[in-house]
Protein backbone atom coordinates (compact mmCIF):
# COMPACT_ATOMS: atom_id res chain seq x y z
CA UNK A 1 0.00 0.00 0.00
CA UNK A 2 2.32 2.28 0.72
CA UNK A 3 4.67 1.55 -2.11
CA UNK A 4 1.50 1.88 -4.00
CA UNK A 5 0.97 5.49 -2.83
CA UNK A 6 4.63 6.48 -3.69
CA UNK A 7 3.91 5.46 -7.15
CA UNK A 8 1.23 7.30 -7.35
CA UNK A 9 2.50 10.57 -5.85
CA UNK A 10 5.73 9.55 -8.46
CA UNK A 11 3.28 9.57 -11.57
CA UNK A 12 1.10 12.68 -10.45
CA UNK A 13 4.46 14.63 -9.76
CA UNK A 14 5.73 13.75 -13.26
CA UNK A 15 2.42 14.35 -15.10
CA UNK A 16 2.55 17.84 -13.26
CA UNK A 17 6.07 18.22 -14.42
CA UNK A 18 5.35 17.17 -17.91
CA UNK A 19 2.45 19.93 -18.11
CA UNK A 20 4.45 22.53 -16.84
CA UNK A 21 7.34 22.04 -19.58
CA UNK A 22 5.02 21.15 -22.40
CA UNK A 23 4.98 23.88 -24.54
CA UNK A 24 2.59 25.05 -27.15
CA UNK A 25 5.11 26.82 -29.04
CA UNK A 26 8.97 26.82 -29.16
CA UNK A 27 10.92 29.49 -30.60
CA UNK A 28 14.11 28.49 -32.37
CA UNK A 29 16.61 30.56 -31.44
CA UNK A 30 19.86 30.76 -33.81
CA UNK A 31 23.68 31.97 -32.15
CA UNK A 32 27.28 31.48 -33.19
CA UNK A 33 28.81 30.85 -29.66
CA UNK A 34 29.10 28.38 -27.36
CA UNK A 35 26.68 27.75 -24.26
CA UNK A 36 27.71 29.66 -21.85
CA UNK A 37 28.74 32.61 -23.20
CA UNK A 38 26.63 36.05 -22.00
CA UNK A 39 24.61 35.93 -25.58
CA UNK A 40 23.67 32.29 -25.54
CA UNK A 41 22.58 32.48 -21.52
CA UNK A 42 20.84 36.09 -22.40
CA UNK A 43 18.57 34.27 -24.44
CA UNK A 44 17.60 31.17 -22.26
CA UNK A 45 17.03 33.97 -19.82
CA UNK A 46 14.47 35.74 -22.14
CA UNK A 47 13.04 32.10 -22.73
CA UNK A 48 12.54 31.68 -18.94
CA UNK A 49 10.85 34.89 -18.38
CA UNK A 50 8.61 33.96 -21.20
CA UNK A 51 7.81 30.43 -20.13
CA UNK A 52 7.02 31.73 -16.48
CA UNK A 53 5.06 34.71 -17.98
CA UNK A 54 3.09 32.83 -20.53
CA UNK A 55 2.37 29.56 -18.36
CA UNK A 56 4.31 27.44 -20.14
CA UNK A 57 2.73 28.47 -23.40
CA UNK A 58 6.08 29.85 -25.42
CA UNK A 59 9.45 28.75 -24.82
CA UNK A 60 12.90 29.31 -26.44
CA UNK A 61 15.56 27.13 -27.56
CA UNK A 62 19.06 28.64 -28.11
CA UNK A 63 20.53 26.58 -30.56
CA UNK A 64 24.17 27.41 -29.64
CA UNK A 65 27.55 26.73 -30.87
CA UNK A 66 26.32 27.99 -35.08
CA UNK A 67 24.66 24.50 -35.18
CA UNK A 68 21.73 26.87 -37.40
CA UNK A 69 24.50 27.53 -39.40
CA UNK A 70 27.33 30.92 -39.58
CA UNK A 71 25.64 34.20 -39.33
CA UNK A 72 25.05 35.27 -42.99
CA UNK A 73 23.15 32.46 -43.82
CA UNK A 74 21.13 32.48 -40.46
CA UNK A 75 20.25 35.68 -41.10
CA UNK A 76 18.35 34.62 -44.79
CA UNK A 77 16.76 31.79 -42.48
CA UNK A 78 15.51 33.81 -40.65
CA UNK A 79 13.98 36.13 -42.93
CA UNK A 80 12.11 33.26 -44.30
CA UNK A 81 10.98 31.81 -40.77
CA UNK A 82 13.03 28.68 -41.00
CA UNK A 83 14.62 29.88 -37.99
CA UNK A 84 12.19 32.17 -35.03
CA UNK A 85 15.09 33.83 -33.51
CA UNK A 86 18.34 34.98 -34.04
CA UNK A 87 20.93 36.80 -31.77
CA UNK A 88 23.93 38.27 -34.16
CA UNK A 89 25.92 41.32 -34.46
CA UNK A 90 24.86 43.92 -36.20
CA UNK A 91 27.81 43.66 -38.84
CA UNK A 92 26.67 41.05 -40.74
CA UNK A 93 23.40 43.24 -41.24
CA UNK A 94 25.30 46.29 -42.97
CA UNK A 95 25.12 45.30 -46.72
CA UNK A 96 21.16 44.86 -46.32
CA UNK A 97 20.23 46.87 -43.91
CA UNK A 98 21.73 51.02 -44.00
CA UNK A 99 20.82 52.10 -40.42
CA UNK A 100 22.29 49.32 -39.28
CA UNK A 101 25.73 50.74 -40.49
CA UNK A 102 25.87 53.88 -37.73
CA UNK A 103 26.52 51.83 -34.89
CA UNK A 104 28.86 50.03 -36.79
CA UNK A 105 31.18 52.74 -38.04
CA UNK A 106 34.74 52.80 -36.28
CA UNK A 107 34.96 55.53 -33.57
CA UNK A 108 31.48 56.28 -33.25
CA UNK A 109 30.66 55.47 -29.91
CA UNK A 110 33.23 57.55 -27.60
CA UNK A 111 32.88 54.41 -24.61
CA UNK A 112 30.69 51.52 -23.95
CA UNK A 113 28.51 53.76 -21.67
CA UNK A 114 27.63 56.33 -24.71
CA UNK A 115 26.60 53.37 -26.81
CA UNK A 116 24.37 52.34 -24.07
CA UNK A 117 22.88 55.73 -24.12
CA UNK A 118 22.07 56.17 -27.62
CA UNK A 119 20.85 52.33 -28.51
CA UNK A 120 18.51 52.72 -25.25
CA UNK A 121 17.07 55.71 -26.44
CA UNK A 122 15.16 57.25 -29.75
CA UNK A 123 18.10 56.07 -31.91
CA UNK A 124 18.32 52.49 -31.24
CA UNK A 125 14.60 52.31 -31.44
CA UNK A 126 14.53 53.95 -35.25
CA UNK A 127 17.37 51.29 -36.05
CA UNK A 128 15.20 48.29 -34.29
CA UNK A 129 12.33 49.79 -36.74
CA UNK A 130 14.91 49.89 -39.98
CA UNK A 131 14.66 46.05 -39.85
CA UNK A 132 10.96 45.43 -40.11
CA UNK A 133 10.68 45.93 -43.75
CA UNK A 134 13.07 43.01 -44.17
CA UNK A 135 11.00 40.75 -42.51
CA UNK A 136 12.73 41.27 -39.22
CA UNK A 137 11.57 42.17 -36.11
CA UNK A 138 14.30 43.98 -33.76
CA UNK A 139 13.76 43.32 -29.92
CA UNK A 140 16.53 44.28 -28.49
CA UNK A 141 20.16 44.86 -28.53
CA UNK A 142 22.49 43.24 -26.22
CA UNK A 143 26.46 44.05 -25.78
CA UNK A 144 29.67 43.25 -27.82
CA UNK A 145 32.04 45.10 -25.67
CA UNK A 146 35.24 47.06 -27.68
CA UNK A 147 36.47 45.60 -31.07
CA UNK A 148 40.49 45.39 -31.51
CA UNK A 149 43.19 44.08 -33.90
CA UNK A 150 44.95 40.35 -32.84
CA UNK A 151 47.45 38.85 -35.43
CA UNK A 152 49.72 35.85 -35.16
CA UNK A 153 52.81 37.86 -36.36
CA UNK A 154 54.26 40.66 -34.00
CA UNK A 155 52.79 43.61 -31.37
CA UNK A 156 51.28 46.43 -33.36
CA UNK A 157 51.82 49.19 -31.77
CA UNK A 158 51.16 51.48 -34.66
CA UNK A 159 48.99 52.13 -37.02
CA UNK A 160 52.03 51.96 -39.83
CA UNK A 161 52.35 47.72 -38.01
CA UNK A 162 49.37 47.35 -39.91
CA UNK A 163 50.82 47.93 -43.06
CA UNK A 164 50.05 44.84 -45.98
CA UNK A 165 48.49 42.61 -43.21
CA UNK A 166 45.67 40.50 -43.86
CA UNK A 167 42.51 40.42 -41.10
CA UNK A 168 39.34 38.56 -41.49
CA UNK A 169 36.36 40.99 -40.77
CA UNK A 170 32.44 40.10 -40.61
CA UNK A 171 30.75 39.91 -44.26
CA UNK A 172 30.58 43.90 -44.16
CA UNK A 173 31.44 46.16 -47.32
CA UNK A 174 31.91 48.62 -44.27
CA UNK A 175 34.03 46.78 -41.91
CA UNK A 176 36.48 45.75 -45.88
CA UNK A 177 37.00 49.37 -45.84
CA UNK A 178 37.19 50.06 -42.10
CA UNK A 179 40.59 48.20 -42.62
CA UNK A 180 42.02 49.15 -45.98
CA UNK A 181 42.04 52.89 -44.14
CA UNK A 182 44.16 51.49 -41.37
CA UNK A 183 46.78 50.03 -44.38
CA UNK A 184 45.73 46.91 -43.98
CA UNK A 185 43.87 44.15 -46.19
CA UNK A 186 40.76 42.91 -45.53
CA UNK A 187 39.36 39.18 -46.07
CA UNK A 188 35.39 38.89 -45.38
CA UNK A 189 34.88 35.12 -43.90
CA UNK A 190 32.11 33.79 -41.71
CA UNK A 191 33.35 33.36 -38.07
CA UNK A 192 33.67 29.50 -37.91
CA UNK A 193 36.44 30.04 -40.66
CA UNK A 194 38.60 32.22 -39.03
CA UNK A 195 40.52 29.77 -36.00
CA UNK A 196 42.29 27.90 -39.52
CA UNK A 197 42.59 30.58 -41.92
CA UNK A 198 45.27 32.06 -39.13
CA UNK A 199 46.27 28.76 -38.36
CA UNK A 200 47.27 28.02 -41.95
CA UNK A 201 48.87 31.55 -42.36
CA UNK A 202 45.78 32.60 -45.32
CA UNK A 203 45.59 35.73 -43.03
CA UNK A 204 47.03 37.06 -39.91
CA UNK A 205 44.23 37.85 -38.08
CA UNK A 206 41.63 39.14 -37.03
CA UNK A 207 39.55 41.48 -34.79
CA UNK A 208 36.63 41.12 -31.85
CA UNK A 209 36.27 41.60 -28.63
CA UNK A 210 37.85 39.84 -25.06
CA UNK A 211 34.68 36.93 -24.92
CA UNK A 212 34.99 35.82 -28.28
CA UNK A 213 39.08 36.31 -28.99
CA UNK A 214 38.82 33.66 -25.97
CA UNK A 215 35.66 31.34 -26.43
CA UNK A 216 36.72 30.83 -30.58
CA UNK A 217 40.30 29.70 -29.01
CA UNK A 218 41.86 32.44 -31.94
CA UNK A 219 44.03 33.49 -29.34
CA UNK A 220 45.98 30.31 -29.53
CA UNK A 221 46.76 31.24 -32.85
CA UNK A 222 47.00 34.69 -32.76
CA UNK A 223 48.45 35.60 -29.49
CA UNK A 224 49.66 39.68 -30.56
CA UNK A 225 45.97 41.44 -29.13
CA UNK A 226 46.08 45.74 -29.58
CA UNK A 227 43.76 47.49 -28.32
CA UNK A 228 42.73 49.60 -30.83
CA UNK A 229 39.29 49.56 -29.90
CA UNK A 230 37.89 50.40 -33.67
CA UNK A 231 34.81 48.90 -33.20
CA UNK A 232 32.01 48.93 -29.94
CA UNK A 233 29.49 47.77 -32.48
CA UNK A 234 26.54 46.69 -30.52
CA UNK A 235 24.62 43.13 -30.83
CA UNK A 236 21.00 42.51 -31.78
CA UNK A 237 18.18 40.06 -31.22
CA UNK A 238 15.72 39.47 -33.54
CA UNK A 239 12.61 37.13 -34.78
CA UNK A 240 11.21 36.50 -37.99
CA UNK A 241 8.67 38.73 -39.32
CA UNK A 242 7.04 35.63 -40.63
CA UNK A 243 6.96 33.87 -36.63
CA UNK A 244 5.65 36.77 -35.39
CA UNK A 245 3.07 37.57 -37.61
CA UNK A 246 1.28 34.29 -36.12
CA UNK A 247 1.29 35.60 -32.59
CA UNK A 248 -1.52 37.51 -30.76
CA UNK A 249 -0.96 40.99 -29.95
CA UNK A 250 -0.69 40.14 -26.38
CA UNK A 251 2.50 37.66 -27.26
CA UNK A 252 4.20 40.10 -29.53
CA UNK A 253 4.01 42.48 -26.51
CA UNK A 254 5.06 39.48 -24.26
CA UNK A 255 8.12 38.69 -26.75
CA UNK A 256 9.17 42.17 -26.83
CA UNK A 257 9.30 42.67 -22.76
CA UNK A 258 11.06 39.19 -22.29
CA UNK A 259 13.82 40.18 -24.87
CA UNK A 260 13.91 44.22 -23.17
CA UNK A 261 13.64 42.43 -19.63
CA UNK A 262 17.08 40.19 -21.05
CA UNK A 263 19.21 43.22 -21.51
CA UNK A 264 20.18 44.19 -18.03
CA UNK A 265 21.14 39.93 -17.84
CA UNK A 266 22.76 40.50 -20.40
CA UNK A 267 24.81 43.48 -19.44
CA UNK A 268 25.56 41.69 -15.94
CA UNK A 269 26.69 38.41 -17.60
CA UNK A 270 28.69 40.34 -20.17
CA UNK A 271 31.03 42.79 -17.74
CA UNK A 272 31.89 39.34 -15.39
CA UNK A 273 32.91 37.59 -18.68
CA UNK A 274 35.05 40.16 -20.15
CA UNK A 275 37.43 40.20 -16.64
CA UNK A 276 37.37 37.01 -16.71
CA UNK A 277 38.14 36.66 -20.14
CA UNK A 278 40.86 39.06 -19.95
CA UNK A 279 42.31 37.35 -16.82
CA UNK A 280 42.49 34.05 -18.72
CA UNK A 281 43.84 35.20 -21.70
CA UNK A 282 46.77 37.40 -19.77
CA UNK A 283 47.61 34.03 -18.07
CA UNK A 284 47.54 32.36 -20.96
CA UNK A 285 50.54 34.18 -22.20
CA UNK A 286 48.47 36.62 -24.28
CA UNK A 287 50.55 39.63 -25.45
CA UNK A 288 48.44 42.64 -24.91
CA UNK A 289 49.45 46.43 -26.65
CA UNK A 290 47.50 48.60 -24.13
CA UNK A 291 50.28 52.31 -24.86
CA UNK A 292 48.72 52.54 -28.68
CA UNK A 293 47.91 56.49 -29.58
CA UNK A 294 44.29 56.15 -31.06
CA UNK A 295 44.29 59.74 -32.44
CA UNK A 296 45.55 58.63 -35.85
CA UNK A 297 43.20 55.82 -35.77
CA UNK A 298 40.36 57.85 -35.44
CA UNK A 299 41.13 60.34 -38.60
CA UNK A 300 42.17 57.28 -40.95
CA UNK A 301 38.12 56.55 -40.65
CA UNK A 302 37.46 59.90 -42.36
CA UNK A 303 37.27 58.67 -45.94
CA UNK A 304 34.95 55.40 -44.36
CA UNK A 305 32.39 58.29 -42.98
CA UNK A 306 32.51 59.63 -46.24
CA UNK A 307 31.73 57.04 -48.23
CA UNK A 308 29.31 55.44 -46.33
CA UNK A 309 27.48 58.35 -44.47
CA UNK A 310 25.64 59.97 -47.51
CA UNK A 311 22.05 60.01 -47.26
CA UNK A 312 20.13 62.05 -44.90
CA UNK A 313 18.68 58.88 -42.78
CA UNK A 314 22.36 58.30 -41.70
CA UNK A 315 23.60 61.86 -41.85
CA UNK A 316 21.17 62.58 -39.34
CA UNK A 317 21.12 59.63 -36.90
CA UNK A 318 25.25 60.36 -36.79
CA UNK A 319 24.47 63.50 -35.99
CA UNK A 320 22.28 62.88 -33.31
CA UNK A 321 24.96 60.26 -31.85
CA UNK A 322 27.55 62.44 -31.83
CA UNK A 323 25.41 64.83 -30.12
CA UNK A 324 24.30 62.67 -27.43
CA UNK A 325 26.05 63.06 -24.52
C1 LIG B 1 31.34 38.23 -32.09
C2 LIG B 1 29.84 38.44 -32.24
C3 LIG B 1 29.28 37.47 -33.23
C4 LIG B 1 30.02 37.54 -34.54
C5 LIG B 1 31.51 37.44 -34.32
C6 LIG B 1 32.26 37.65 -35.62
O1 LIG B 1 29.22 38.24 -30.99
O2 LIG B 1 27.90 37.74 -33.40
O3 LIG B 1 29.69 36.46 -35.33
O4 LIG B 1 31.95 38.36 -33.36
O5 LIG B 1 33.30 38.31 -35.61
O6 LIG B 1 31.87 39.17 -31.19
O7 LIG B 1 31.82 37.13 -36.65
Amino acid sequence: MKHLTTLATLLAGVAFAGAATACETTFRSSDTHPEGYPTVAAVEYMGKLLEERTDGRLCIEVYHSAQLGEEKDSIEQTQFGVIDMNRVSLGPFNNIIEETQVPSLPYIFRSVDHMHTVMDGDIGQQILDAFTPHDLIGLAFYDGGSRSFYNSQKPIKTMADLEGMKFRVMQSDLFVDMVSAVGANATPMPYGEVYSSIQTGVIDGAENNWPSYDSSGHFEVAKYYTLDQHLIVPEVLVMSKVTWDGLSAEDQAAVRQAARDSVPEMRRLWAEQEAQSEAKLEAAGVEVITDIDKTPFIEAMEPVYAKYVTSDVLKDLVARIQATE
